[in-house]
């Protein structure tokens, strides 16, 4: 995990044997990657905790990587009163690491979506923590198989939800502090209400909206039976391999446009060549792919001249 955080070239070059090595490995395929995302304060980390309680309880390892936007805000914490994740503190089966975020939005930077690579690579589960603003949520899909939308009660209302686009990408809706009541419920409600609206359920997987207190740790267990159900769901239908691509190609696709810029991605041929050589690059990790593009779009444009 430090390697992949250290910019340093020759620290670069290990990394990138280290990722393609897991790439290369059984283990990194296994894991079940969950992301937890939602508006700040909704009580995201008490919820990780309260899961990663209950799965360590059932003799499952977990590892943790929260996305912390919050160094590049005001160099403090989003929040007065937000939560460290600290269940684990001396238990070898789970890890937990904060990352900064790319950008303030909350982007996955490299070393955070190589970081879950590696943590896949050692744990049973890899909960990922981001927070919610923008393209952040759909970023989270990059990483995760499962993506679990943290509901703060009294947010907002059904138009606001679909308004936001927030409906369309979540696999699982958690509505947390469920002890608070009345402003819970109502905010499940219109969640439901707006679910029901659109035509969701993508090869045939219906989002449920779940009731939980993380505080209290009532409907948790309900919370991993769904993640559960999702998982098998992904597995039956193939849906797991198609969204482990899905989530490498808009890596690749990602890092090469913001280095490059769309010029770049047109050096190599446009959006369906991009896919075509993600598609034929075996296993190899998401980073060297990048690498291995990259030096081709620089070699292109040199060969161009003009730039
Ligand atoms: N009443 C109640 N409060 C909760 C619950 N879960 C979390 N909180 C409180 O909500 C506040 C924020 O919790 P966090 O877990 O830090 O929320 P977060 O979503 O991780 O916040 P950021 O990381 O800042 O985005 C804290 O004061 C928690 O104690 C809950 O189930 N019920
Ligand atoms: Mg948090």
């Amino acid at each position: 995990m430090n390697l992949v955080d250290d910019r340093r070239p020759e620290r670069r070059r290990e990394a990138l044997d280290l990722l393609d090595r897991l790439a290369a490995s059984p283990e990194s395929l296994r894991a079940e990657r969950v992301g937890l995302t939602g508006a700040p304060g909704s009580g995201k980390s008490t919820l990780l905790d309260a899961l990663t309680r209950l799965l360590r309880a059932r003799g499952r390892t977990v590892g943790i990587v929260a996305v912390d936007p919050s160094s590049r805000l005001s160099g403090g914490a989003l929040l007065g009163d937000r939560i460290r994740v600290r269940s684990q503190a001396g238990d070898p089966g789970t890890f937990f690491r904060s990352m900064a975020a790319r950008d303030r939005l909350g982007g996955l930077a490299d070393a955070t979506v190589a970081g879950v690579e590696i943590l896949a690579a050692a744990f049973d589960v890899v909960l990922v923590e981001t927070v919610g603003v923008g393209q952040s949520e759909s970023e989270i899909a990059e990483v995760a198989d499962t993506v679990v939308f943290v509901a703060q009660p009294g947010a907002g209302d059904t138009l606001q939800f679909m308004k936001a686009g927030l409906l369309e990408l979540p696999d699982l809706f958690v509505v947390n502090k469920a002890d608070l009541g009345p402003v819970a419920e109502r905010t499940a409600s219109e969640l439901e209400a707006g679910l029901a609206l659109g035509a969701r359920g993508a090869a045939g997987w219906q989002p449920p909206v779940l009731r939980v207190s993380a505080r209290d740790g009532r409907g948790v267990d309900a919370l991993l039976e769904s993640l559960a159900a999702h998982r098998r769901h992904l597995e039956k239908t193939g849906e797991l391999e198609r969204r482990r691509f899905a989530g490498r190609l808009a890596f690749v696709r990602g890092a090469l446009l913001r280095r490059y810029g769309t010029r770049g991605l047109e050096k190599l041929g446009g959006e369906a060549a991009l896919r075509a050589r993600v598609e034929a690059a075996g296993r190899i990790s998401g980073h060297r792919l990048v690498e291995e593009l990259g030096s081709g779009i620089e070699a292109a444009w040199r060969e161009g001249g003009a730039r």
